[in-house]
């Protein structure tokens, strides 16, 4: 009798990542997939930022990650905008958002109203990386707190995302990490990567990450047509 061996275990997640890709190919939704550790100012960062696309004329929404809890929709329920939590708890605590829970969230949202969708990952600078979801970007946001040594103890996620948002740079006089070292080493992982720093206390580099936003391909062309 032949034993059945599976050759791909992501063969399921980004199959029905694949279907959720078609259903915003279909609406001409964007989408960013935002990940970092616990705290690095995910949730803080998407309070400055829609408010600005919003400002803007784009319409956003946000499906929100987490193991438990609905402390970080809670904090964007104010912007008025459609939001999802997905929590992983009631099905086994995943540590990051799979692909079926955004195939979910998208029977709670009017995708014909939205052009800019974010997902606010769980917080965690290893398993997220590795889940395609349907995005058409990965971002990772890494705080000037965590030290210059992350995109080497982490490398995965440096190579997999389109953007590094350098967060909490208000905090660099405070701290003893030198910058041109975090820098080096995230050009060791991935020379490509794109890096912006920004701070969402003091309203640093938000400008520079809606323009990278507003510029990616294709998402002016979906958000104007
Ligand atoms: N000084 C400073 N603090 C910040 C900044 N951004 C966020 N914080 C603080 O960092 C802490 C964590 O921020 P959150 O936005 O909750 O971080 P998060 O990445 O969403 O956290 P999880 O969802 O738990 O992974 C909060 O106390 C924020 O006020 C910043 O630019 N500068
Ligand atoms: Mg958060």
């Amino acid at each position: 009798m032949e034993i059945p061996v599976i050759r791909d275990v992501l063969e399921e997640s980004n199959a029905i990542a694949r279907e959720n890709r078609a259903v915003f190919d279909r609406n001409r939704v964007f989408v960013v997939n935002l990940m970092s550790s616990p705290g690095s100012g995910k949730t803080t960062l998407l309070q400055k930022t829609i408010p600005v696309l919003t400002e803007l004329g784009i319409k956003c929404a946000v499906i929100e990650g987490d193991i438990t809890s609905t402390l970080d929709s809670e904090r964007l329920k104010p912007l008025g905008i459609p939001i999802v939590q997905a929590n992983t708890e009631p099905f086994g605590g995943d540590c990051h958002v799979g692909s079926h829970f955004i195939k979910a969230s998208l029977e709670h949202l009017d995708l014909t109203s939205i052009q800019l969708l974010f997902i606010e990952n769980i917080g965690n600078l290893v398993c997220p990386a590795e889940f395609y979801l349907g995005e058409d970007r990965k971002v990772v946001m890494l705080s000037l707190t965590e030290g210059e040594d992350k995109p080497l103890k982490y490398p995965l996620m440096f190579r997999e995302c389109h953007l590094c948002l350098l967060s909490k740079v208000d905090l660099a006089p405070h701290l003893d990490i030198d910058i041109s070292v975090l820098e080096s080493n995230i050009c060791k992982i991935n020379s490509q990567l794109n890096v912006i720093f920004v701070s969402a206390k003091t309203g640093e580099g938000i400008s520079t990450w809606i323009d990278w936003l507003m510029n990616q391909k294709g998402n002016l062309n979906r958000i104007e047509d």
